[in-house]
């Protein structure tokens, strides 16, 4: 996004007035808010899963058939991530909760960068990179280390293998229930940094619509759920929260 372009200034301008407006906001996040912090989208040119078929390693399905195969491949996403710190988009996000009331942030993301940033009130609507959970019995913990003494890791209560806590495709979302709640809940929806093709997790945007609220998309590219917006911020999520936040400041500066 330009700096000097007058109709996209004008466009941060009117989404600025809107979160200055709103009472509850609610900000949905998908991979592209941690694009800038390296790691990769899951669709697209560098999408992760070229050298991994999706199916094999992110479904039901694909666990059954081959726990090491997947447990390898979280492995390595869990060392990547060893390396990775969340970028000034997040800390942007960060920052406008601590400013507005009533905002609560629900992400597609599993790589943990929100609450390393800072945010609190976080949904992690698709489970975490950093927690395990048995198969067999309820056990579930968070386990940061890297790497793990053996694959599959052994439940510590029944021995039974521990997978790791993400929803995989073909699984219920446990967390879209409290999701759709806050969706449609809020007057503003921030629909930053996803391409809106997963579901449940998209619908939320409908849930959102349906209950009246404005929707502002920031993304640098047309994306699934582009035509139901509001207005669209057309760039990286890591310059463009930043500016509206800045612009944030000098609106209530102003005493507005
Ligand atoms: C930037 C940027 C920058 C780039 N700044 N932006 C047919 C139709 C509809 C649905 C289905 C269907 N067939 C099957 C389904 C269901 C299926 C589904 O939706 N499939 C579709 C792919 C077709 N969904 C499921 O299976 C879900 N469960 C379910 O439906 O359960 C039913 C059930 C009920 C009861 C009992 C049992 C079952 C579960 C879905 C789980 C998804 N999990 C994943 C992988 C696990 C996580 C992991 O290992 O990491 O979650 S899939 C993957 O996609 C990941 C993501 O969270 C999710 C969303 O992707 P996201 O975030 O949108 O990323 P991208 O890469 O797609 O987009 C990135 C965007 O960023 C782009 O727009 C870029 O332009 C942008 N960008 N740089 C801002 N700097
Ligand atoms: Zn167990």
């Amino acid at each position: 996004m330009a700096a000097s372009d007058p109709r996209q200034n004008l466009d941060l301008v009117r989404a600025v007035e809107r979160i200055a407006a709103a009472r509850r906001v609610a900000a949905f996040t998908g991979a592209g808010v941690s694009a800038e912090s390296g790691v990769p989208t899951f669709r697209g040119g560098e999408g992760l899963w070229e050298n991994h078929p999706l199916e094999e390693v992110a479904s039901i399905q694909g666990w059954r058939r081959d726990p090491l195969r997947v447990w390898r491949f979280y492995e390595g996403r869990r060392g990547d991530l060893r390396r990775i710190r969340p970028n000034a988009g997040h800390y942007a996000l960060a920052e406008l909760e601590r400013r507005i009331p009533e905002f609560s942030l629900i992400t597609q993301n599993v790589d943990g960068l929100h609450i390393l940033a800072g945010s609190q009130r976080v949904t992690p609507l698709h489970g975490d990179l950093w927690r395990v959970r048995c198969v067999r019995c309820n056990y579930a913990a968070e386990d940061r280390t890297h790497p793990l003494p053996e694959l599959p890791p052994a439940c510590p209560v029944c021995a039974a293998h521990l997978r790791p806590d993400i929803v995989w495709f073909g699984e219920a979302v446990p967390l879209y229930a409290e999701a759709e709640r806050l969706a449609s809940g809020a007057d503003l929806l921030l629909v930053i940094g996803t391409s809106g093709h997963v579901y449940p997790a998209a619908g939320l945007v409908q849930a959102g619509l349906e209950a009246g609220a404005f929707m502002l998309e920031i993304n640098p590219e047309q994306t699934a759920l582009s035509r139901y917006a509001h207005l669209h911020l057309r760039g990286p999520s890591g310059e463009i929260l930043p500016r509206l936040l800045e612009q944030l400041e000098s609106l209530e500066g102003q005493g507005r």
